[in-house]
């Protein structure tokens, strides 16, 4: 050997030698949302054969959901009450309401314990999504047989807002139960905590009210072109609703008054003026359904005073057969002389049923209680009141238009080229009434399950950063790379997510009925 090839294989040798005495890099789990407060340490915990799941009072449903998460593994899990055992623990703190709020949570790893608290169910449910997310993408759908290592970590999570929010719109295009409980599973992994159901409009009626039957039996007929109808049976509602609240979700229902309402006139032609002064342009006519794309050309007869009763029977039984606080009585795209008189009148029946009105922007025209929750859509609006407000602006948050700028069966109104991954996560809240972020899937043009997934995902989990994670802990680089380790994850939980071409995707090219929008160059 020449000592000149002698030296290099020296060099070489430490090179290796300097390598490997680093700690080499543990690959850290990718935590979408953005937690407040993440220490990393370099060791492990792992999960034995038999594990103690260890609950304090009051934390009953959340150690169900930690044993359903670990039965996906090779664990053989027990439950117990108390306060400390070696393996998982979880503790409900109402003192910890101070520091945590409603929906934060404590959760630290170390070499033989899982320690989770909170000061609510709520909390320790995030607590547990947090968690999930550490094992292995896998644990989706399968059971794992290989040895699972927790990383050892010290974690301190709140949200950043109390509304985190996703709209579906079951009007246009009917979705039905099966569907929005998939969703609802979605979301709560990303620690979403309200779904707006967009319930009714010109084209269908989507929940059984009671005493007034044609509402469902007629007006639910109709969908936009290829697309599905039908409605929720109360029963249906209240058992969406159910499966919501396991997840710390809210359904906020809609009602859309007084325009947006074609199928209500059609299944009730009394609602109408005589002359159909209110259908304008003349779209269609009781007893058509309508199919079309066109907003705001229909409302009710604000000039008689019967349409109040039919709105309090209406609102009377979603305010029943609702748990949530809210109840959306939407009041977008119309213009009316008596439209501001309808909102507050249709404001004050909210309240006397004990809940607080949702409306979107338009409403603010007009002198609304400061309780009212104004919904900013395209910003336009000139508001005389100051009121809470939730963030679903077009340009942002409009998941019906395009991922990419072209893609199919996308709208375009708001933004021409579509909106973006990056659109949806550098949104900067600037409102200081701002309770929160939701964003809204219109289904116009969405008229399967697939494409609605098209839609939502991964656009829904750049929005639910901006609701739960602080702006200076937000880095888009970073949250591209942490939702490209989540590809396979998403794929094992069957979502149809878009394969967006900024993100280096860790799964199955061949899924996603979508990639014909990918450049082809990426895979
Ligand atoms: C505007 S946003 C609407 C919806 C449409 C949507 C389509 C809002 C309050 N109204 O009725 O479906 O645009 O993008």
């Amino acid at each position: 050997m020449s000592s000149l090839s002698f030296k290099l294989g020296l060099v070489l040798v430490f090179f290796q030698l300097g390598l490997s005495a680093q700690e080499p890099e543990v690959e850290k789990p990718a935590i979408i949302p953005q937690p407040a407060e993440i220490e990393w340490k370099d060791n492990f915990f792992t999960l034995q054969e038999r594990t103690v799941v260890c609950f304090s009072s009051g934390a009953g449903a959340s150690a169900a959901w930690l044993q359903r998460l670990l039965s996906n593994t090779y664990t053989q899990s027990y439950e117990m009450r108390g306060e400390n055992c070696n393996g998982f623990n979880l503790n409900i703190n109402p003192e910890l309401e101070e520091t945590l709020g409603k929906e934060g949570y404590n959760l630290e790893i170390t070499a033989s314990t899982v320690s989770l608290e909170a000061a609510t169910e709520a909390g320790l449910f995030y607590a547990i999504q947090t968690l999930r997310q550490m094992f292995p993408a896998e644990i989706e759908n399968e059971k794992i047989s290989e040895e699972i290592k927790l990383p050892q970590v010290s974690i301190t999570d709140t949200p950043r807002f109390e509304w985190r929010g996703s709209m579906l719109d079951i009007a246009r295009s009917f979705f039905g139960t099966d569907y929005i409980k998939k969703h609802l599973d979605r979301m709560a992994f990303y620690k979403l905590n309200r779904l707006h159901l967009h319930l009714t409009d010109d084209q269908g009626w989507r929940i059984e009210i009671k005493q007034k039957p044609k509402l469902t039996e007629l007006g639910s007929k109709g969908a936009v072109k290829g697309g599905r109808s039908g409605y929720l049976t109360q029963e249906e509602y209240k058992e969406i609703q159910e499966y919501a609240a396991a997840r710390n979700i809210v359904i906020v229902p809609e009602i859309d008054m007084p325009g947006h309402i074609y199928s209500a006139l059609m299944a009730y032609p009394e609602l109408n003026c005589e002359d159909f002064s209110n259908i304008e342009p003349r779209m269609a006519t009781p007893p058509e359904l309508f199919h079309e794309y066109k907003v705001g050309w229909s409302k009710l007869c604000l000039d008689k005073p019967e349409i109040y009763d039919f709105v309090a029977t209406v609102l009377g039984e979603m305010a029943e057969i609702t748990t949530g606080d809210y109840l959306h009585i939407g009041g977008d795209e119309i213009e009316d002389e008596r439209y501001k008189e309808f909102v507050v009148k249709a404001d004050s029946i909210v309240q006397g049923l004990g809940k607080t009105t949702v409306g979107w922007e338009e409403v603010t025209q007009a002198a609304v209680d400061s309780s009212f929750i104004s919904q900013r859509w395209n910003g336009k609006t000139k508001s005389v009141v100051k009121t809470p407000v939730i963030e679903s602006i077009c340009s942002s948050f409009y998941y019906d238009h395009a991922n990419v700028p072209g893609q199919e069966m996308t709208n375009n109104w708001c933004k021409e080229d579509g909106v973006s991954l990056k659109d949806a996560y550098t949104f900067k809240v600037e409102n200081p009434n701002t309770i929160g972020v939701e964003a809204p899937v219109w289904t116009e043009m969405v008229l399967s399950n697939e494409a609605a997934d098209d839609r939502f995902w991964p656009r829904t989990i750049a929005m639910a950063e901006v609701g739960w994670t602080k702006e200076k802990k937000k880095d888009y680089k970073n949250f591209l790379e942490r939702l490209g380790d989540q590809g396979l994850r998403l794929d094992l939980m069957d979502v149809n997510y878009f394969r967006s071409p900024e993100v280096d995707w860790n799964s199955d090219p061949k899924k996603g009925i979508f990639s014909e929008f990918m450049p082809k160059s990426k895979f």
